[in-house]
């Protein structure tokens, strides 16, 4: 072969290098950020955290290649408020979201609006949960509301639209759409990628419904706890699996069988306490598939549900919630699977921050319960994963105490835009890089405001701290609880009246009403909410 002559090579050289060093200055400086949340998703149900409900290697993949929050918290276990903080970077009293149903002041200012002016790409598919004109988005479709699992509606710029199909795939679909159509790669981009699921009333798609409704599951140690050695709040709250999840609404027994065995829980027809609910969205084709799946569950309560004591009834229960709640997620893995994927295969994943986390956390019959809003761990904490390549030590375990409070002040920093001098947050980037010691945050506050309401959790504020978690019950009680974490990571046993923990409650309390200064929360706000709710 003839050799090719020098300036050639030279020449050859000097167009790589060019053509190299172009591409580089082609992809964008800052970093992309794809937000991924779904809906009352727990922490115990991602092995990440602990496998002994489910496999996620999807998930798992943002804490192998990352980092994994092990003390992650909301300021308020409750959906609406908590995406409220999370694209405000205020504590629900300042943002004023304090419940699911009091409205969202819109002229407040939300992260992706600061991120669309600095000139990136922004768009959310999913839920959100209030409004119909989310703002700082370039493109959206979102569920009205909590959204359907099946054949779901979506409020889109384009007007409603329902799309056929399961909900957890057709958000994917969507945001994947986006990601490879819509996209100008020119500008990096802020894509929120928001899960209904696993939300009650706990719909897996067809295939996983068949493969988990054959699986049993480790019954939580809690699972039978009485309350006696906790408060007011803990023993009247409407969140026991035995007592308050619907037979047919949650554990899908048909209306009909529920009569036949003598009105075990009357169900009026159409209501949102029938099954037939979500199950009559379905068009023929998919009935078929979840039907006879359906009856074998009708089959197996009928037979034994006679003879049954409560606590076998308990047990039931707790393994239909478990096998529709984790074979709703099973799919959610699967399908951060499939976007990881096509970050990977599309030279996306280098230059993305991905996140991972929950609007909150959740029940899975641990104190007998589902559901969430208590300040006590499974609902106060929140999975919190997260990839930033070359930033972030992958295999990084931490358990410095985070909220969601942080978020936007965190994408702000990673994206190099100044934050409102009001975010009440503390940017997550010196635990992200490594740099702990510029981090010195060693209590967090706590306020949940919904009651009187569904589920019954009293209203309350708390400080919590690595050793303890001190919370003030109010409204219409006035109790004090105390936790000691370290001795009684269960949280079993409130201690406030213990003189042991004497010196424990005056420090704590001190510094309570310090946090409630810090954040700008006061008794006045407490009444004026309590004012609000009322009307
Ligand atoms: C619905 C659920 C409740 C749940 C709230 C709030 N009932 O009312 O169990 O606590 O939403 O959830 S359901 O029968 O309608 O499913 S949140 O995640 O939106 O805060
Ligand atoms: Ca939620």
């Amino acid at each position: 072969m003839k050799s090719l002559p020098l300036f050639s090579l030279v020449a050859l050289g000097l167009f790589l290098f060019q053509s190299c060093s172009e591409k580089k200055e082609q992809k964008p400086k800052k970093p992309n950020i794809l937000f991924i949340m779904s809906d009352d998703h727990a922490y115990q149900a991602i092995s990440a955290y602990s496998d002994h409900l489910i496999n996620t290697p999807n998930i798992d993949r943002l804490a192998k290649e990352g980092i994994v929050f092990t003390n992650a918290s909301v300021t308020n276990s409750i959906c609406a408020p908590s995406r409220a903080t999370i694209l405000t970077g205020k504590h629900t009293h300042i943002n004023g979201k304090i419940d699911n149903h009091n409205p969202f002041d819109t002229t407040q200012v939300t992260f992706p609006q600061l991120f669309q002016k600095a000139g990136y790409q922004t768009a959310m598919f999913g839920k959100l949960h209030f409004g119909n004109n989310p703002k700082g988005v370039d493109d959206f479709m979102i569920l009205p509301g909590q959204g359907h699992y099946i054949n779901p509606d979506f409020i889109t710029q384009k007007g409603d639209t329902t799309i056929t199909g399961y909900v957890t795939d057709i958000i994917t679909d969507m945001s994947l759409e986006w990601l490879d159509k819509k996209r100008d790669p020119s500008k990096p981009f802020l894509l929120m990628y928001l899960h209904k699921a696993p939300h009650r009333p706990w719909w897996p798609r067809a295939d996983k419904f068949k493969e988990y409704t054959q699986k049993t599951f480790p019954l939580p140690e809690t699972l039978f706890d009485d309350y006696s050695n906790r408060g007011t709040a803990a023993k009247t709250a409407e969140m026991n699996l035995l007592h308050h999840m619907q037979y047919s609404h949650d554990s899908k027994i048909w209306p009909a069988t529920l009569e036949a065995m003598g009105d075990v829980q009357p169900v009026v027809e159409g209501s949102q306490a029938d099954v037939n609910n979500e199950f009559n969205r379905g068009n023929e084709e998919q009935k078929s598939q979840y039907k006879p799946i359906i009856d074998a569950i009708n089959q197996d309560f009928r037979e034994k549900w006679p003879t049954m004591t409560d606590k076998e009834k308990m047990i039931w229960k707790y393994q239909r919630y478990m096998q529709d709640y984790l074979g709703s997620i099973s799919s959610v893995d699967d399908n951060v699977g499939r976007v990881l994927d096509y970050l990977d295969n599309n030279g996306l994943a280098e230059n993305t921050i991905v996140v991972y986390t929950s609007d909150q956390g959740f029940y899975l019959g641990e104190h007998g319960w589902f559901d969430k809003r208590f300040i006590y761990d499974e609902s106060f904490k929140t999975p919190l994963l997260i990839r930033w390549p070359n930033e972030i030590k992958p295999g990084t375990t931490e358990e410095e105490m985070v909220q969601n409070l942080d978020f936007a002040q965190t994408f702000l920093e990673a994206a190099q835009i100044k934050a409102p001098d009001d975010m009440q947050g503390e940017s997550l980037m010196p635990l992200l890089k490594g740099q702990a010691d510029e981090w010195n945050r060693d209590a967090v506050y706590y306020h949940y405001y919904e009651y009187p309401s569904v589920h019954m959790v009293k209203r309350h504020y708390g400080i919590v701290t690595k050793e303890y978690k001190l919370a003030h019950f109010y409204y219409d009680v006035d109790e004090w609880e105390l936790y000691d974490r370290i001795k009684d990571p269960k949280e079993m046993n409130n201690v406030y009246d213990d003189p042991d923990y004497a010196d424990v409650v005056a420090k704590l309390k001190k510094e309570l009403a310090a946090l409630r200064v810090k954040y700008k929360d006061s008794k006045e706000l407490d009444d004026k909410y309590i004012e609000q709710s009322k009307k």
